[in-house]
């Protein structure tokens, strides 16, 4: 928790703003030096030293003339040297005043005047040098006086652009202003480098962060997706709290948030024993990888932690964890993805049979394979393609208890073949096809089978027995009326012959709906039957409330009848309550002879057993009841109606 707030605050809003606002300021100053330098360096320090060094010339060339203009009134005078250094003294105030190269030198305080000014002087003693060149006159001193001034004037402006000050000064100023901008390019340099930094640390910490999960800190489904493997030593186990979404939909968010914490606490209990890793999928769902071998021991701590009460303002909510298990080292995989997905079926098989937990072991991973062999092979058996599946029907006749031989009818069975697994129990494709949405189908090849199978013996033959059909759930749909008579009245089997099963978990209480299904087919003569009654939990009312015409008494009434005379009383007693209630009742199970003969003393129902007939053959049945037909009278017809 601790280093988790202090990355906080590394990471937070002011630290992010001034790191910005440093850099920025930084790049501001860098690029203001930058500007500051450029203009610096755009003085030429070439034009100042020429300018500087121009002037010097002329302050030379100046005392190079009055050098001559002196030597006029001695021996050694030369009028040719005089005049041209009257010339090049000239030319240089000319190139002074005039070239774009002396600009800074005009340019620097009054200088330009000053020049203008000593040059006409200098050229107002023009006249009087060539005069005396020619030799009209010779009064040099007149001349000399003449130049002096000009001479003390020009010194004076050669004295005052002396321009080494300046050039050592602009010289300090640029490199003021480059040891400046190294110091800022130095600085920027460290502050981006810090910056990068802090942006990987920043990447790092993301990246940490999200395989974390932000309410509880245990590591999230990203933990899992960078998982390489796991210890064959330890086992895995998928997790769920049964009732979290019990709590958020009455309680609200704050509330689920602390029920997981507290299922977060309690499994850490049940684990401390362990070494083990807890990773958080959802709210409500967990998995967990421990080191143990015992799996046993190790779920009933898991169990005993987390099957909790749990307090929520005055109500008390039982909150239960369930489990999945993987255990260490027991399957033929080691691939930990193969395994995890292992516990997650153990996990969604627990919650399907309302169990606390499920370990994946043989028997289970056997289940599963058939499951989904079974499934596979329903689904191309109802699309009609080639399958490793195949269903078939049986024809078990209920027989009257004035003649068991007397054929009144049959239940017609399912039957499934796999070629792998030998028979299938038709309860498990039934609940498989209920499972994955095949009701309806299944439903539909059943009565077109049927119809298929049992027209002839209706249309052909005249027979009047009652076929019995089991329905599954999935048919007790507004639908079930238009399958019965687009695919069993209108082949040609009468609706007084059908008699329609429903089980009491079938009808699920919903009696309004069932009993406008009852109705509507009842109209058109289709029967209706109570099938298993007396296995289910609330029997009478069904018996009560359901539009029925028949009883299927379940075997269970009819077991030991034949060594107890109070349960033959008691079964005896349900054939009497049907037979008040206008109901046909159907004796299940009769199995043996003192059993048959107990129920025909009884007297007033319909039995179906092993002792009268196994579910036989389509073909089988058929013969059975010609076979009885040629025993009694000729004219069968009377005989069996009923
Ligand atoms: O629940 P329902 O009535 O649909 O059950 C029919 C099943 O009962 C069939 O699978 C059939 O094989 C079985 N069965 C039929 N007669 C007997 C019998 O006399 N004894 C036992 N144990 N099972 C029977
Ligand atoms: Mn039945």
């Amino acid at each position: 928790m601790g280093a988790r707030s202090a990355a906080q605050r590394v990471f937070s809003r002011p630290v992010v703003v001034t790191l910005f606002v440093v850099l920025v300021l930084l790049l501001g100053a860098s690029f203001h030096s930058y500007r500051q330098d450029q203009e610096l360096q755009s003085v030429s320090l070439a034009e100042l030293r020429m300018a500087s060094w121009n002037l010097a010339q002329l302050g030379h060339e100046a005392d190079e003339f009055g050098h001559e203009l002196r030597a006029m009134t001695t021996v050694a005078a030369d009028q040719d040297q005089l005049l041209l250094q009257y010339d090049i003294l000239w030319s240089r105030y000319d190139y002074l005043l005039q070239s774009r190269e002396s600009a800074p030198t005009r340019n620097h305080s009054d200088n330009e005047s000053r020049l203008r000014s000593l040059f006409s002087q200098l050229r107002a003693m023009e006249t009087p040098l060539m005069a005396l060149v020619s030799g009209q006159r010779a009064d040099w001193d007149t001349l000399t006086t003449q130049w002096q001034p000009q001479r003390v004037a020009l010194q004076q402006l050669v004295v005052d652009n002396f321009v080494g000050d300046e050039t050592g000064q602009l010289m300090d100023q640029v490199q003021a202003s480059r040891e400046r901008l190294s110091l800022l390019s130095v600085l920027t340099l460290v502050v981006v480098a810090v910056i990068l930094g802090y942006l990987a640390f920043a990447l790092i910490y993301i990246r940490r962060q999200s395989r974390i999960d932000q309410q509880t800190g245990l590591p999230n489904a990203n933990y899992l997706q960078v998982l390489r493997s796991v210890d064959v030593g330890q086992a895995i186990i998928a997790c769920d709290i049964r009732d979290y979404r019990v709590v958020l939909s009455e309680y609200g968010t704050d509330y689920a948030a602390d029920l997981t914490h507290t299922f977060i606490d309690r499994l850490r209990v049940g684990l401390e024993l362990y070494s083990f890793q807890l990773v958080q999928l959802s709210p409500s769902e967990f998995v967990i990888f421990v080191h143990t071998g015992d799996t046993g021991q190790l779920v009933r701590q898991l169990l005993a932690s987390v099957h909790f009460d749990w307090m929520v303002h005055d109500a008390v909510l039982p909150v239960r964890g369930i489990f999945g298990i993987d255990p260490a080292g027991a399957g033929p995989t080691v691939d930990w993805q193969d395994r995890y997905q292992q516990a997650q079926r153990c996990l969604a098989q627990a919650e399907r049979q309302g169990l606390d937990h499920c370990i994946n072991n043989q028997d289970l991973r056997k289940q599963l394979m058939e499951e989904r062999l079974v499934h596979a092979g329903l689904v191309r058996f109802l699309a009609d393609e080639p399958s490793s599946l195949s269903l078939s029907l049986m024809y078990q006749p209920i027989v009257s208890t004035g003649d068991i031989k007397d054929i009144r009818g049959a239940e017609v069975l399912l039957r499934a073949w796999q070629e792998e697994l030998g028979p299938v129990p038709p309860n498990r494709v039934v609940e498989l096809c209920e499972r994955f949405g095949l009701g309806r189908q299944l439903g539909r090849w059943l009565f077109r089978q049927i119809a298929m199978e049992t027209r002839q013996l209706y249309t052909d033959l005249g027979f009047q027995g009652t076929l019995s059909i089991n329905l599954n759930p999935a048919m007790l749909a507004d639908e079930l009326e238009t399958d019965v008579r687009s695919l069993l009245l209108d082949a040609g089997i009468p609706a007084s012959c059908l008699c329609l099963e429903i089980t009491e978990d079938n009808a699920a209480l919903n009696f309004g709906r069932i009993n406008e299904l009852i109705q509507r087919l009842s109209q058109a003569g289709v029967g209706f039957a109570l099938d298993d009654f007396g296995t289910g939990h609330s029997s009478l009312e069904y018996v009560r409330e359901l539009k029925i015409d028949r009883l299927k008494i379940d075997r269970c009434f009819v077991q030991g009848i034949e060594h107890s005379a109070g349960k033959a009383r008691f079964l005896g007693s349900i054939i009497a309550m049907a037979e008040q209630g206008f109901l046909k009742s159907v004796v299940e199970g009769v199995e043996n002879e003192a059993q048959w003969n107990l129920v025909r003393a009884m007297g007033g129902s319909l039995v179906q057993g092993f002792f009268a007939y196994k579910p036989l053959l389509f073909s089988d049945f058929v013969a059975e009841i010609l076979k009885h037909w040629s025993t009694v009278s000729s004219d069968h017809t009377l005989e069996v109606s009923s």
